[in-house]
C-alpha cells in the first residue's frame, strides 16, 4: 500500500483516542518576523520542517519548539500558544523562550559544535564545552517543564525530533507518557563516539524513549554497540530484537529512513507557476541551451561543497568541450554564521567559485553560479527542472532530501542524480550514479557520464528512483513510526 495523507490522516484519527499528540523539536515550523509594521512568517528551510509539517496538519495536536523570530511573542495568546498553519490554522504551536546565553550555549555550542561534528565523520573535531553541556542540560529541562505541564495527567504520546533534545525522554519518564524519538544525523561507530564526555548520559537519555528512531539500520547498530561498550551490565543489549532493557524499561532502535511528499512535490513540479519560474531563470541568469547542474545544501562543512566545486573544475580541464555549455548551479542557504568553521567554509567556497570561474569564464558565461539564499519551494522546483544533473556530495549524511526532491521534480523522466555513498539516501536510491566525495577524480568522471548520459538510460533509471520515493514517501515514514508508537501500553498509575 502506498501511504497518502488521507491514509495516514485516518489511521491516526482511528489510533489515537483521548490521548494527546506532541512534537518536539528546536525550530519551529512557523517563525513570525517584523517587515517594517508587519508581521510576516516564514517556513524555515531544513529537512525537519518539510518532513514534519504535513503530518501535524494531518493529525492535529501541539507542537513544542524554540520560539526563535523576532514577531513570535507579539503573535502568541497567554499560553504561548499560535495556531499554524497561520493561513489554514490545524494545530496548535507552543513556543518555548531561550534567553541569549541559553541559545549559545545549548544550540550554536553543544548541539552543533559537539554532536554534529561527533555525529558526522567529516573530519571536524567536536568542541566540548562544560558550560555548553550545562546549557543543553538545563534547556532539555525547560522544555521538559514546559511538556509535562501542557500534558497534565493527560495520556500523552510525544514525538521527539533530533539530537537537540538528548536528555529530553528521560526527563519526560512517566506513566502517562510514551515517546518516540527520531534522530535525523547519523550515529557513529563507538569508536567516534566514546571520545565524547558525557556520552554516557546521553545514552541514558535517549534511553528514556519507548522507540529510538535512526534512518538506516548502520546507524542502529551504531547506536546498540555504543550502550553495550559504555553502559556496563544493568543496561541489557539484545542485538537481534534491537532493543536495550534497563530496569525492567525497554527501548526499541529501528530504522525509518525520511522522505518527501512526492506527490505533491511532482504535482507542483507540473504546475504553470513553475513553468513560468523557469523560464524567468532562464532568462535572468542567461541559461537558454546550457546544460545545468544543480546543488542545493545548507552550506555546511558534512556536505562536501568544496569537493564538488574542485570535481568540476577537473571536469572542465578534462572535457573542454563542455566549456560554455555547462553551467553548474549551487543554491546555497547560509547556516550557523556565528560558528567559526561555518565562517571558514564560507570564506573557502568564496574562494573557490571565484578562482574556478576566473579560470574559465568568458564575455557571456561563467561555469558556476552560486546563489547564496534560500529559495522558496516553486523557484526550488524550477531549478530541479532545469537541471539536468543534481550533484549531492555529502561526506556524511543521515539520509539527505535533496536528493529526493530532485526525483519528484523530474516530470520527464529524465536527468541523472549523482549521490555521495555517504548519505542514507544512497542506500535506497540505487539507481543514482553513485560517488565518493572525497574522489573528486572520479567524481570529475561522474560529471562526465552523467553529461552524455543517453536519455534512454537516464529514464529507465530515474524510473526507477522515482517509484522508489513515490512508495517510500514521508508519509510511509511518518505513518511506520506513529504506528510502532501507538503500539505502546500506557503504564497503570
Ligand atoms: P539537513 O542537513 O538540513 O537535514 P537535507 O535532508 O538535505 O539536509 O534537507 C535540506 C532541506 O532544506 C531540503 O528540503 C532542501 O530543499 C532545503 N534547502 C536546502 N538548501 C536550500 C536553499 N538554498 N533554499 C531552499 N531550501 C533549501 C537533516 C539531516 C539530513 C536529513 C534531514 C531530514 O542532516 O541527513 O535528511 O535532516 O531528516
Amino acid at each position: 500500500m502506498v501511504w497518502t495523507k488521507p491514509k495516514l490522516r485516518e489511521m491516526v484519527t482511528q489510533r489515537l483516542r483521548d490521548e494527546l499528540f506532541v512534537i518536539v523539536s528546536n525550530r519551529e515550523p512557523y517563525i513570525h518576523t517584523f517587515d517594517g509594521d508587519e508581521t510576516v512568517y516564514q517556513v524555515p528551510p531544513g529537512g525537519l520542517t518539510i518532513a514534519l509539517d504535513p503530518v501535524m496538519r494531518a493529525c492535529g495536536g501541539l507542537w513544542v519548539a524554540h520560539g526563535s523570530g523576532d514577531a513570535d511573542r507579539q503573535t502568541v495568546d497567554g499560553s504561548d500558544h499560535v495556531q499554524v498553519p497561520p493561513d489554514d490554522p490545524s494545530y496548535v504551536l507552543r513556543r518555548i523562550w531561550l534567553t541569549k546565553e541559553e541559545e549559545d550555549g545549548y544550540y550554536y555550542g553543544f548541539s552543533n559544535e559537539a554532536l554534529w561534528p561527533l555525529c558526522h565523520i567529516a573530519y571536524t573535531k567536536p568542541v566540548f564545552n562544560a558550560d555548553d553541556w550545562r546549557a543543553y542540560q538545563a534547556v532539555n529541562q525547560k522544555f521538559a517543564d514546559a511538556i509535562l505541564k501542557e500534558v497534565g495527567d493527560r495520556k500523552a504520546f510525544v514525538f521527539i525530533q533530533d539530537y537537540h533534545f538528548a536528555l529530553l525522554p528521560r526527563m519526560l519518564k512517566r506513566p502517562n507518557i510514551r515517546t518516540a524519538q527520531f534522530w535525523h544525523i547519523p550515529w557513529p561507530n563507538p569508536e567516534a563516539f566514546r571520545v565524547c564526555p558525557w556520552g554516557k548520559e546521553i545514552l541514558d537519555g535517549l534511553l528514556g524513549n519507548d522507540l529510538l528512531g535512526f534512518h538506516i539500520q548502520h546507524h542502529c547498530k551504531n547506536f546498540l554497540d555504543a550502550v553495550d561498550r559504555m553502559m556496563g551490565p544493568t543496561y541489557q543489549v539484545d542485538h537481534r530484537r534491537a532493543t536495550v532493557t534497563h530496569n525492567g524499561l525497554t527501548t526499541k532502535v529501528r530504522p525509518f529512513p525520511i522522505s518527501v511528499d512526492f506527490d505533491s512535490i511532482s504535482t507542483q513540479a507540473a504546475s504553470p507557476e513553475v513553468e513560468a519560474e523557469m523560464e524567468r531563470l532562464q532568462k535572468q541568469f542567461g541559461l537558454r541551451d546550457r546544460l545545468i547542474g544543480l546543488g542545493v545544501d545548507r552550506i555546511d562543512y558534512t556536505k562536501g561543497i568544496p569537493e564538488q566545486l574542485i570535481a568540476i573544475d577537473l571536469f572542465l580541464e578534462r572535457h573542454p568541450e563542455f566549456l560554455k555549455r555547462f553551467v553548474f548551479v549551487e543554491i546555497g542557504v547560509p547556516s550557523r554564521a556565528q560558528i567559526d568553521v561555518y565562517q571558514r567554509l564560507n570564506d573557502e567556497i568564496d574562494r573557490l567559485v571565484k578562482s574556478i570561474n576566473w579560470k574559465y569564464q568568458t564575455d557571456n558565461w561563467k561555469p558556476i553560479l552560486f546563489l547564496k539564499r534560500p529559495a522558496p519551494p516553486r523557484t526550488l522546483q524550477a531549478w530541479y527542472r532545469l537541471a539536468r544533473i543534481c550533484v549531492i556530495s555529502s561526506l556524511h549524511d543521515g539520509m539527505n532530501l535533496v536528493a529526493k526532491e530532485f526525483v519528484a521534480s523530474r516530470i520527464h523522466d529524465d536527468g541523472v542524480l549523482m549521490l555521495s555513498r555517504f548519505t542514507g539516501a544512497a542506500r535506497e536510491l540505487t539507481d543514482a550514479e553513485l560517488i565518493n566525495p572525497y574522489a573528486v577524480d572520479d567524481v570529475a568522471e561522474a560529471f562526465y557520464r552523467a553529461a552524455t548520459m543517453p536519455l534512454e538510460e537516464q529514464q529507465r533509471r530515474m524510473r526507477t528512483l522515482k517509484a522508489q520515493v513515490s512508495e517510500q514517501n514521508i508519509y510511509t515514514w511518518a505513518s511506520r513510526i506513529l504506528t510502532a508508537l501507538f503500539k505502546f501500553e500506557f503504564q497503570q498509575v
